[in-house]
């Protein structure tokens, strides 16, 4: 998809690869041929850049509750590539394929973060995004249907918004919940991010206020559309949709262009390739004219924005 005017020199064929649910009990080396199968796809179709979703080895594991988080262990990776992830690695790099792969992270001295890492086509490893905002709760909330348990099982990381130099353009990744904040997008394009890589794990039960179930999807465009708009960048969101052990998520991944418009949207609930041809260059047209931001902006009156956290109400 590009502007209607010329067509960009700097056009990345660009994969949403949709995961439809990972049972509990489902293995990683499983987990991993059926991203390898989205790999193929990818491949059949001219795709150079594969964006998977959140957690995307495991069951969304933080809707359990545990008093001991070392008995789950297991759901982490303690390196990236492991020895179930490195043949994802290894085909991507024959098919010259780049992706990013959202996990569970355990780092050496001992920290969990809720990470994707970004890798280019030839098999070098880009960066990796540790997710900002974590979302729900720490502690047992048994009433719910189920929990959101995030706050337990991660740590929220400092390391914020980085943008990447990688497949012809500017490149920076962000995770759920993180999508939902205009901060996330505003850091990014304060840097001239050209795309921007989200996958998500959504339930549509929100049980702090069930009203909002039916505009999930509403939402989830809502905040990538407008983030995309307002900073003149592709966003890529990716879901693990569908029935989870019995919660059931979100799907309607979606590429969306610079303009805010839905290039292309996943259509099923399942495993599912949303492919799109992202022109980086259009992204100018919005970064130079009405979302100038050197021109236009005036973050001398924005001060509360990182002075503040909370609700001040005037007196
Ligand atoms: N995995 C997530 O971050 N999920 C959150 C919550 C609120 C369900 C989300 O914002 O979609």
């Amino acid at each position: 998809m590009s502007d209607g005017g010329t067509t960009g020199t700097r056009t990345l064929r660009v994969g949403a690869a949709q995961l439809g649910p990972i049972a509990r009990d489902e293995s990683r080396p499983a987990v991993v041929r059926r991203l390898i199968a989205l790999l193929d796809e990818a491949a059949d179709r001219g795709v150079e850049l594969v964006a998977y979703p959140e957690l995307a080895l495991t069951t969304f594991f933080p809707r359990w509750y545990t008093d001991d988080l070392s008995g789950h262990d297991h759901y982490y990776e303690r390196s990236m590539p492991g020895p179930d992830t490195q043949p994802l690695f290894d085909a991507a790099r024959q098919r010259g394929i780049g992706f990013s792969l959202g996990y569970a992270e355990l780092t050496d001295d001992g920290h969990r973060f809720n990470t994707t890492i970004l890798v280019e086509r030839d098999g070098s490893t880009v960066a990796r995004f540790r997710k900002v905002h974590i979302p729900g709760h720490d502690g047992d909330e048994p009433w719910r249907p189920f929990q959101h348990l995030e706050r337990r099982y991660f740590e929220e990381s400092n390391d914020g918004f980085g943008v990447w130099r990688a497949f012809g353009g500017l490149v920076g990744m962000a995770t759920c919940n993180d999508r939902r904040w205009p901060e996330t997008y505003r850091e990014m394009g304060l840097q001239g991010v050209e795309l921007i890589l989200i996958g998500y794990n959504t339930p549509i039960h929100y049980a702090p206020d069930p009203g909002q179930n039916p505009l999930q999807g509403f939402h989830n465009h809502l905040c990538m559309q407008a983030g995309a708009y307002q900073n003149g960048t592709w966003v890529v969101g990716v879901a693990k949709g569908g029935t989870e052990e019995g919660v059931e998520s979100l799907a309607q991944s979606a590429i969306i262009a610079p303009s805010g418009q839905i290039a292309a949207q996943a259509l099923t609930t399942g495993d599912e390739l949303v492919v799109a041809d992202c022109d980086l260059d259009w992204c100018r047209h919005y970064k130079e004219t009405l979302f100038d931001f050197a021109r236009y902006r005036r973050p001398e009156v924005y001060r509360r924005i990182t002075a503040q956290k909370g609700v001040i109400e005037p007196c």
